[in-house]
């Protein structure tokens, strides 16, 4: 990596350079653009077929890249810069990135190219084969040498560890070297169980201006066989607009952010969260500006210190800690399966037709906006995905395609590490494995489930139930020395034989009846 990075030239060492921008890389101080100049460099930004099909990306997803992608030529081009952009339907558009950087040497007669890092290690291997020189990605706080020293001799890599430093390196809540409200984390304030008559705010919303209503047509004709509902399009596709999405939030969301910061409810996809994770990562957003607007709503006594404190600690926390643990285990990290499971993805991923209720109404949400909260993903899909057994790379491409936030960098730490323990334990001190009774306790989904929550075994069980015990029976040999766990194993030992024995059995079958996805049956 460090490599990679230092081989970037200052801009008065080049001359007439290509700079490539990727779709994720939506920010005008992006180190490329910093390093060139634009009255001698020109701007290279493709909108490339294999991009949108290596996994089957949501077309909402591709929707909002492709959109935001040519707003910012729009924006780039009144700031001075010359940009080739090349669009989808270009006849010449050989669908490749390498590609089309190949084309471009030629067409201008310029070998030089230039690129911030791409936030996936497939592509930087890509562009590094390619001789595109790649200057290290500052809008994150943490750099790949500030990770690996904070992580330099730690056994363990604990994200509330990293997270104080980052606390204490950006000021945020802090008071004379100290946490601002006598903690660090008040994330026990924020596990309230959903209530009836939330009044749950929408995200802002921005209707189609021409420029997306042609990306919408174009995604319907290269994109027919991808995931997910295209219209209704309402995301923000500018800085500006994304913008006013944080205002929104802070004003409507953050308020109940940190009580309900776990609670599910049923056709409430957005809950009280801030839907602005595919700005922050495609580059509309800063991560340090949104955190000290959030900050600055505490300080004037609009938002608690539970609520400010927990989405700053998503912020400079989780996010900047995963994308250390991606870059620092790269790339073995993604073919890790601790857990040795090796079940096909069952097809209702990818049709949300399913009678778990939970499960149907996340994927059915998720199929809709390309977006699910935290806890959905953690506790329901990635939970279930786990007690069945499923492969983890069939997880892993599964997350990164539907999500309109997911790149590798984030979506793979989250999915292998936190949600699968694939990892053995790199992100995670155990497995985030529930029973129905976590998902009764933080959401309404059981009341309208054909599944009752309550049994363990039984045509009528609710198979988070058995599917979890069955689970921790068969990890015995790795979980039952973790002191966090030794309690639950006592409870499956006080089942008597029998017991025990039917519920092994209801597993096995339930998953071996699990429809497959085509492909894998
Ligand atoms: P909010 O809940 O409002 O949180 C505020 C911000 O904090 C988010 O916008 C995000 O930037 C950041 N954040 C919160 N949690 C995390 C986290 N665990 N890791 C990194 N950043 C975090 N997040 C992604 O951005 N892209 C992904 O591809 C992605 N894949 C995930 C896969 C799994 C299995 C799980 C369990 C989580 C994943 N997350 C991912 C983390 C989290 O679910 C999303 O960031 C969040 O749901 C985005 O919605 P929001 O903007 O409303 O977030
Ligand atoms: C995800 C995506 C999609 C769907 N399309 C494009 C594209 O057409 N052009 C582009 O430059 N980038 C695209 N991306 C993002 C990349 O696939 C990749 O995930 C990120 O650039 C990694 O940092
Ligand atoms: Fe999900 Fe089980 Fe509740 Fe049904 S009963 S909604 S399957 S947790």
């Amino acid at each position: 990596m460090a490599e990679a990075v230092r081989r970037g030239k200052p801009a008065s060492e080049a001359s007439g350079r290509l700079i490539l921008v990727l779709g994720d890389q939506l920010t005008s101080t992006l180190s490329a653009l910093a390093a060139s100049d634009p009255a001698r460099d020109r701007v290279l930004m493709v909108e490339a077929y294999q991009e949108g099909t290596y996994v089957p990306h949501h077309r909402k997803k591709i929707a909002f890249i492709l959109s935001a992608m040519r707003h910012f030529r729009d924006a780039l081009t009144a700031a001075g810069w010359s940009v080739d952009y090349i669009t989808l339907d270009d006849p010449d558009n050989t669908g490749t990135l390498v590609g089309e950087v190949q084309r471009a040497r030629l067409r201008h007669g310029v070998a030089d190219v230039v690129a911030t890092e791409p936030g996936e290690w497939r592509l930087k291997t890509q562009l590094e084969a390619a001789q595109v020189r790649l200057l290290e990605d500052d809008r994150f706080l943490c750099d790949h040498a500030g990770f690996d020293a904070w992580a330099a001799g730690r056994k363990q890599l604990r994200m509330e560890y990293f997270y104080r430093d980052m606390r204490r390196d950006t000021g945020l809540l802090m008071e004379d070297g100290a946490p601002t409200g006598g903690k660090w984390n008040f994330d026990h304030d924020n596990r309230k169980p959903p209530r009836g008559g939330l009044d749950v705010p929408a995200p802002a919303s921005f209707p189609p201006d021409a420029i997306t209503a042609e990306v919408l047509d174009l995604v319907d004709r290269y994109f027919p066989e991808n995931f997910g509902d295209l219209r209704p399009f309402w995301y923000a596709v500018t800085a500006a607009d994304a913008e006013r999405a944080v205002d929104h939030f802070i004003t409507a969301g953050l308020p109940s952010y940190g009580d309900y910061q776990d609670a599910m409810l049923t056709d409430t996809p957005f809950m009280f969260h801030a839907v602005i994770a595919l700005y922050l990562n495609a580059g509309l957003l800063d991560p340090l500006a949104v955190c000290r607007q959030v900050e600055a709503a505490y300080r004037r006594g609009a938002v608690a210190i539970n609520a400010a404190e927990g989405f700053i600690r998503q912020v400079i926390g989780w996010r900047e800690y995963v994308r250390g643990i991606y870059w620092r285990f790269m790339p073995d990290y993604l073919t890790r399966n601790a857990l040795n499971h090796d079940r096909p993805l069952p097809a209702f991923y990818w049709t949300g037709d399913t009678d778990m209720a939970c499960l149907a109404d996340c994927i059915g949400q998720t199929k809709r906006e390309a977006y699910a909260h935290h806890i959905q993903r953690l506790m329901v899909t990635g939970n279930f995905a786990m007690l069945a057994g499923v492969e983890p790379h069939q997880v892993h491409e599964w997350y990164l395609a539907v999500y309109a936030d997911a790149y590798e960098w984030v979506e793979a730490p989250n999915t292998l590490g936190m949600s699968q323990f694939a990892d053995g334990g790199v992100l995670a001190s155990k497995p985030y494995a529930a029973s129905g009774n976590y998902i009764n306790k933080m959401s309404n989904y059981c009341r309208g489930c054909r599944y009752d929550v309550k049994q363990r075994v039984g045509p009528d069980a609710c198979p988070f139930n058995f599917l979890y015990w069955a689970f921790l029976d068969r990890h015995r040999d790795r979980f039952a020395g973790n002191p966090r766990m030794a309690q639950i194993y006592r409870v499956w030992d006080k089942f008597a034989d029998d017991h025990q024995a039917t519920i092994r059995r209801q597993a096995t079958h339930f998953l071996d009846g699990l429809a497959l996805p085509a492909a894998a049956e």
